[in-house]
């Protein structure tokens, strides 16, 4: 299959960015931001590299999950404006050359959604079926899976009927039972709803939790039901995907592509990978992460990988063996307080890497250059710490910082009514905002902005067969990208010292050289094809293989 062919592929080569509505731009004043606002920086967006806009949930809820508790699928959380303001956004977008997608999240609905509150009412309901109900008590002591701590299992008690309902995550969050076919039923309307308001797909919520059906349910297949969503989707929308959040080893992920045919998520999230790289950043050694991605099973051409540093929950450290874990405990959140669930860590990248803005890079460049398709997390971009006074996730969702004015330029509401606080140290608006680095051109927001363009400008990155290649530096990965459009090299270097590598490019046609993407200069490679090049500290390189004749001009 030619490149040339398959840009409709569109997921392949796509820059993500997530946000919160919530936390992005307040336009009246009230605290909350809201989607007035981001229609306004949407050019932003634009002008950073982003091509799919990724909403976190902007639905009706009570907010006891940060919107994960969603009490009406089809509304606008008031406090955030209406549906008139989200089509004026996807529009806005797209006229941009953006996309859209927004949060599914139907593994559990709120205990104030409407269904939930016509299941207790009575067990005659129709709605009784939409969730999952036992009758004897559960056995005592449970603890809950995800939530340690903050669950008591993953029980709660109906007092009015004595039984029992399931609640995968927080007690306030039943879960849905998509064995049952009217469940199904609205599961499809709530995606053909946003569909047809010009959506191109969904981040899809816990994924492997919704598809956990009890025995004896008569769904002996749970993959199927995936297969029927998406099946579904493509139906109403060619172009629309699934991005899925399933944190699981490689083995098991990897039936949630669909096996051959590609045929149940189009893109998931990389949790291992992730794991695997801060393991690499906190020993200064690539070794981890490249177990990891020789481990990544193989992929069909239509699906993709979602590679990402930090997201909006905690950082995860759970695939890890205890000892690894607390390697990156120790390296990154020397702090208790600064971990969660025993298993996390609830820190941005930066301040992790003691702000060393040649470690923020190396590793944002590294991010650029992993074999399938970045995510960012908003702020990622400029380098936003966490507010260490918040406890647990939620300290990574402070409002986006445009700007030195007050409440970082976020919203003119007096700073108590604010959604979140901006940290007041060293990471404080003041000292990291948008306005200041698009004034300064050595700026990381200018650095990130480089990567994209050289990203977008690759299509190799996206589509390429993935290689390490073989050189002396241990702490060095060098590795290679290769599709029919062409290859790229990139060197990234995990240690704080200098180092000098060499190795050889066989095959390649006579007057072969190396173009620098990101300094703008050339390397010939000797007539055997070899190459000696300096990486210095925390460096990063990212070489195109230009043949001659090959008619690439970007
Ligand atoms: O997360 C589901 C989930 O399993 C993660 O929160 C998990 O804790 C993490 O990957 C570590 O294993 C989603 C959302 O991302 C999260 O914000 C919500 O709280 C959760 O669903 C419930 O809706
Ligand atoms: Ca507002």
């Amino acid at each position: 299959m030619k490149i040339t062919d398959t840009s409709d592929l569109w997921w392949k080569t796509a820059v993500v960015y997530c946000l919160d509505v919530e936390t992005f731009l307040d336009s009246n004043g009230d605290g909350i931001g809201d989607l007035q606002g981001l229609a306004q920086r949407i050019d932003y967006l634009s002008q950073l590299g982003v091509t799919c806009l990724w909403l976190m949930p902007f639905y009706p809820s009570p907010d006891r999950d940060d919107g994960y508790d969603v009490s009406d699928f089809y509304g606008v959380d008031p406090r955030l404006g209406t549906h008139g303001d989200f089509v004026e956004v996807i529009r806005t977008a797209r006229d941009r050359g953006m996309r859209v997608i927004v949060d599914l999240v139907i593994n559990h609905t709120s205990d104030r959604h409407p269904w939930f509150l016509a299941a207790k009412r009575s067990v005659d309901s129709p709605y009784r079926d939409y969730y999952v109900w036992r009758d004897d008590a559960p056995p005592k002591g449970q603890k809950n899976a995800v939530f340690p701590g903050q669950a008591n299992g993953i029980w709660g008690k109906d007092e009015k009927s004595g039984q029992w309902y399931q609640h995968s995550f927080y007690e306030h969050q039943p879960d849905l039972n998509i064995a049952n076919p009217r469940v199904r039923d609205e599961i499809a309307k709530v995606i053909g709803f946003w569909l047809q308001l010009g959506i191109s797909g969904f981040r899809v919520d816990a994924v492997p939790f919704l598809l956990e059906i009890p025995e004896g349910a008569g769904i002996p297949e749970p993959h199927e039901l995936l297969r029927d969503i998406r099946r579904f989707l493509q139906r109403r929308s060619s172009e629309a995907i699934l991005l899925g959040e399933v944190n699981l080893p490689y083995d098991e992920q990897a039936q949630y592509f669909g096996g051959d045919d590609g045929d149940e998520l189009t893109m998931q999230f990389d949790f291992v990978g992730m794991q695997s790289l801060y393991l690499s950043f906190a020993r200064k050694d690539p070794a981890p992460l490249i177990e990891a991605l020789r481990a990544r099973p193989v992929l069909g051409a239509e699906v993709q990988w979602a590679n990402f540093l930090r997201n909006h929950d905690e950082l995860t450290l759970d695939k890890l063996s205890d000892s690894e874990r607390q390697e990156v405990f120790e390296a990154f959140a020397p702090d208790e307080r600064q971990r969660v669930f025993g298993r996390g860590i609830t820190r941005r990248l930066p301040p992790m890497l003691d702000g060393d803005p040649r470690r923020i890079r190396m590793a944002y460049s590294l991010l650029f250059t992993l074999p399938g398709t970045p995510v960012l997390f908003y702020g990622e971009e400029i380098g936003m710490g966490e507010n260490i006074e918040i406890p647990g996730r939620e300290a990574v969702r402070t409002p986006m910082q445009w700007s030195h004015d007050r409440n970082g330029g976020f919203s003119d509401a007096a700073p108590s009514r604010l959604v979140a606080r901006p940290p007041s140290d060293g990471y404080a608006p003041e000292h990291v905002n948008v306005a200041a680095q698009l004034d300064d051109r050595g700026s990381l927001l200018h650095f990130i902005r480089a990567l994209t363009t050289s990203y977008r400008i690759s299509p190799e990155l996206g589509w390429g067969t993935f290689e390490v290649i073989d050189q002396q530096a241990d702490s060095l990965l060098v590795h290679s990208l290769s599709a029919d459009v062409g290859k790229i090299i990139a060197l990234h270097n995990f240690a704080e010292v200098p180092v000098t590598t060499s190795f050889r490019l066989a095959d390649e046609p006579e007057g072969t050289t190396l173009v620098d993407l990101l300094e703008s200069s050339r390397l010939t490679l000797d007539p055997k094809g070899g190459v000696e090049l300096e990486v210095p500290a925390y460096g990063y390189r990212w070489l195109r293989v230009s043949r001659p004749g090959d008619g690439r001009v970007t």
